[in-house]
């Protein structure tokens, strides 16, 4: 009898009808081959799936161009689909399983043929670590192959671990025709399998990543006692006590993470370690602490304004191809250099430039090159800071989480929650202004809980419980931090210069955990004395500071129409808790 593996991918077959079937065996010669056929053989619309980029600029390097209507991540198309409505919750798109299976079904049915179907094992988390998880993803699309085996632990060593436990998380996707008509991105957490059709950008279609690793495994957290989240995972080490502090970050979608993950610090006397720049798995200790991993291995980027100014450490990553190849998506091209080009990487574009679809750019124009959400894809193995607990399978013990948001007003640059429960509130109440990382329109101000707003695979109501559940199971919570990088002055411009001058207020939180500032009392929690930040070598005067840490009533009146909006979805599910501390919340304001 075939084992459990085969018998799935079969009958995945069966459906799909591919020419052939490949079983990725995870090897570095195979993913060179398989960038071959991507080069000279397979096409993704009009384009080669991948060409060779200048290997002088990025070692190792290959560029892939999407289908022009395929580079965001759709949420309008992506659904979880429990066998109720309320347990998807207001968060979520919802289709009765049965009926979502049969729907997709059909645009399955056929649409690999004259394709090869590719089956990757891959594991989320080190293999190693109890926390890890096996899993096979099906698809006809090369560049998912090679994008999942930079980010994922690709191979079919997997397959013994499937054998063993019985049990793996199946994921079918197919770039079906690119038809955003005929796109859809299904979840079923109850059967730990996700079918997503009609798209190969990564978010819709790398199955590990926001599929499995949020919101399927969300789900899984719920029930069994973790969390999956949003979130960085970096390590501080203060040179003089030789002692790290881990820290975990949840900003919404393009507003951040991987920046903060691997900043270099503008402060003296300190070295960032970077152990994640998007998910963590977090466990509660039997010492009552929370510990997290990362279960991805690479790194899938935001392209536009990395540079070596403002992220010095991923242009080295980006730079090394030491062990895997790097993928450079829908930015710009230099014809002169064939290298990747994006606004931002240097302060003039180059001479002669191809845009993100491959025509050529006019600087006139008043045009982006780089599509503002072209990315960059690369193993976490490359980076020179990569902290050496990275494959710890028990993870890093965790003294603080921030949360973080794009917001031009209302939200103080940094404010630190009363207690866990504050913090819960606060970040369940979590607003940030929209990004190009998913279609639709940038700039609106929504409501994203935890960051995790796209991504929680079950009703938000009981995810915010479960938070609670977590910290009251917590012997010493970690402090809970806000942090808003994106306030704008009235001609629009950012007041805080970020990016690595964050470092300051992260150099804050520290003496905060460590107990060794005072801060100030607000209504919406305490926030730093000017003297208390190190900001020496910048031009922040007193003023600018208030400016920056202003708690203004009037937008904090409308800030609490738009929580009470957003919690009133949940009805009697939302817990009595969060609702007791709106009602201090409004009592400040009124
Ligand atoms: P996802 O991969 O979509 O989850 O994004 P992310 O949260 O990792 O965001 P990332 O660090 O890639 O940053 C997104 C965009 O915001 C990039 O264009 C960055 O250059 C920009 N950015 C990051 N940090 C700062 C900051 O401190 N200030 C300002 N003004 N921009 C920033
Ligand atoms: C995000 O959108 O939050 C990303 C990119 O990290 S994606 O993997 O496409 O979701
Ligand atoms: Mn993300």
């Amino acid at each position: 009898m075939a084992n459990l593996a085969e018998r799935w991918v079969e009958e995945q077959a069966a459906l799909t009808k591919p020419d052939k079937i490949y079983w990725v065996q995870g090897t570095e010669e195979e993913m060179r081959r398989l960038i071959e056929i991507g080069i000279n053989q397979e096409k993704t619309g009009a384009n080669p799936t991948f060409s060779e980029l200048n290997q002088e600029v990025f070692a190792n390097s290959y560029y892939h161009r999407s289908h022009p209507t395929d580079v965001a991540r759709t949420e309008h198309l992506t659904f979880v689909c429990t066998p109720k409505k309320e347990d998807a919750g207001p968060n979520n798109n919802w289709m009765e399983p049965k009926e979502a299976k049969q729907m997709v079904s059909k645009l399955f049915d056929g649409c690999m043929r004259g394709r090869t179907l590719y089956v990757i094992p891959y594991m989320m988390g080190n293999p190693e670590s109890p926390y890890a998880k096996p899993c096979i993803q099906i698809t006809d699309s090369i560049y998912v192959v090679v994008s999942m085996y930079i980010m994922t632990r690709a191979g079919k060593k997997v397959l013994e671990r499937i054998d063993a436990s019985g049990r793996f998380v199946k994921g079918l996707h197919s770039i079906g025709d690119l038809d955003p008509d005929r796109r859809y991105i299904m979840h079923f957490p109850q059967d730990d399998l996700v079918m997503s059709v009609g798209s190969g950008y990564g978010g819709n279609a790398l199955l590990g990543k926001k599929c499995f690793s949020l919101r399927i495994a969300s789900y899984q957290g719920y029930r069994e006692g973790w969390l999956a989240e949003h979130m960085i995972i970096m390590g501080v080490e203060e040179k003089k006590s030789g002692e790290t502090m881990y820290i975990l970050g949840a900003f919404p979608s393009a507003c951040g993470k991987t920046n903060l993950a691997m900043i270099e610090p503008v402060l003296k006397g300190y070295t960032v370690t970077t152990l994640g720049d998007d998910i963590a798995w977090i466990n509660v200790s039997a010492d009552g602490r929370l510990y997290a991993i990362n279960p991805e291995a690479g790194f899938f980027g935001v392209a536009p304004g990395t540079s070596e100014k403002t992220n010095p450490q991923m242009l080295r990553t980006l730079k090394s191809g030491r062990f895997y190849p790097t993928l450079f998506t829908n930015t710009g091209l230099d014809l002169d250099t064939n290298a990747p080009w994006w606004e931002g990487l240097t302060d003039k574009a180059p001479a002669h430039l191809l845009d993100w679809q491959g025509n050529p750019w006019d600087s006139a124009s008043g045009k982006v090159a780089a599509h503002p959400n072209s990315r960059f894809t690369v193993s976490a193995y490359n980076c020179p800071i990569l902290s050496k607990e990275f494959d710890n399978p028990k993870g890093v013990p965790i003294s603080a989480i921030l949360f973080g948001g794009r917001r031009s007003d209302t939200v103080p640059l940094v404010c630190e929650s009363f207690d866990w429960n504050h913090g819960v509130f606060k970040a369940s109440s979590l607003g940030s202004e929209t990004t190009s990382a998913a279609a639709g329109q940038v700039g609106i101000v929504r409501r994203d809980p935890m960051a995790m707003l796209p991504f929680c695979g079950y009703n938000m109501a009981d995810y915010f419980r479960h938070w609670m559940n977590v910290g009251s199971r917590l012997k010493d919570p970690p402090k809970i931090f806000f942090v808003n990088w994106f306030k704008r002055d009235a001609q629009g411009l950012f007041i805080w210069p970020g990016f690595r001058e964050n470092f300051r207020i992260i150099k804050w939180m520290m003496d905060r955990v460590k107990g060794t500032v005072p801060a100030k009392e607000t209504p919406i929690g305490f926030m730093p004395n000017y003297a208390d930040l190190d900001l020496s070598g910048l031009d922040i005067p007193q003023s600018t500071f208030d400016r920056l840490c202003e708690v203004n009533p009037g937008e904090w009146q409308k800030e609490i129409r738009g929580i009470e909006e957003f919690y009133g979805q949940f009805g009697d599910r939302l817990p009595q808790e969060l609702i007791k501390q709106l009602m201090e919340l409004k009592r400040h304001f009124s």
